[in-house]
């Protein structure tokens, strides 16, 4: 048997979470074209035959944090790549970039670890030449990475090979789960997330870094789950906002999150949507910790 803890690193947007739901096969952690869509740690086992392989989907890394909310992201980076048996950093395979140099600073001490160098999205790479040459330029640059693997977390192009390797890597030790285990996140965190991610999709480019989830009451009958969900904002105006002409707006969101609720929990799902101001909350450190995590 062989089980290793791996954490995915990188910086914003390279694709971490998607390609953790791609080997997963589930969306356990959730995505969106924005940046810093993921804000807590989030592991994700996947098994197969005599191999447990333990991800760790974390924020993407932030060189230059302001608020206590995304110095907060990046202590949960940190400390991911302790304990752990591999490195698995993803990087945009259409090109390097300096906030990859900062990721990649990150774990240049970590000599008897492997690290491995997953480049991403190659689905909107056109010429496959420029992907050797990435490859040519980091091996001049780093004498860091065991291996450079090319793949698509949305394409699901390599993400076979990738566990493969990453299998061969992993010491020989018994799982640390049940074959069927999933996560170690509460059902309750990843409800707060699915309602967060439809605030990342359907609300500007700003707004959706004010906004914070929480489950207030979470109430089983029958076949029914009844849930009461704050989404907390920093200002009046951005509460008028989310709620919409209407109430439009706070309608998509309550559909949509519903639909995926339903789809994680198994069962029919009643979803109250309240929207709360609170000023400041991303520096109020009793606010920031996970929903799991407060109960
Ligand atoms: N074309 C393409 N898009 C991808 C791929 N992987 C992720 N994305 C997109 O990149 C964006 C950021 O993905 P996400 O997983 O949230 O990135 P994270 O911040 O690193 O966790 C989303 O819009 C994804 O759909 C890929 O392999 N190909
Ligand atoms: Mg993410």
């Amino acid at each position: 048997m062989r089980c290793g803890n791996i954490a995915i690193i990188g910086r914003p947007n390279v694709g971490k979470s998607t390609f953790l739901n791609c080997v997963l096969e589930h969306k356990l952690s959730i995505t969106s074209r924005k940046p810093n869509t993921t804000r807590n740690a989030i592991l994700g086992v996947y098994t197969r035959n005599d191999t447990q392989l333990l991800f760790m989907d974390t924020p993407g890394w932030q060189t230059a944090p302001k608020k206590l909310l995304n110095r907060h992201m990046n202590r949960e980076v940190k400390d991911s790549l302790r304990d752990i048996d591999c490195v698995l950093m993803l990087a945009d395979a259409r090109g390097w970039r300096s906030e990859d140099d900062a990721v990649v600073s990150l774990f240049t001490n970590q000599e008897n670890k492997k690290i491995i160098l997953a480049l991403n999205k190659v689905d909107l790479v056109r010429d496959k030449q420029t992907l050797l040459d990435l490859v040519d330029l980091l091996n001049n640059k780093y004498n860091l990475f065991n291996e450079y693997l090319f793949i698509s977390a949305k394409k699901r192009i390599g993400i076979f090979e990738l566990c493969n390797v990453l299998s061969q890597m992993c010491p020989r030790r018994a799982f640390s789960f049940d074959p069927e285990t999933l996560t170690n996140r509460s059902e309750r965190f990843l409800i707060s997330e699915l309602v967060r991610e439809k605030l990342f999709r359907y609300l500007g480019e700003e707004l959706p870094y004010e906004t914070k989830v929480s489950i207030d009451n979470y109430k089983e009958s029958k076949n029914l789950l009844h849930l009461d969900c704050s989404i907390w904002v920093e200002r009046d105006g951005q509460k008028a906002i989310i709620i919409g002409k209407d109430g439009l707006s706070i309608k998509k969101i309550g559909t949509t999150a519903r639909a995926d609720i339903e789809n994680l929990v198994g069962r029919k799902v009643y979803i109250n949507l309240w929207v709360k101001v609170r000023k400041g909350w991303r520096d109020d450190l009793s606010f920031l910790e996970p929903v799991d995590l407060k109960g």
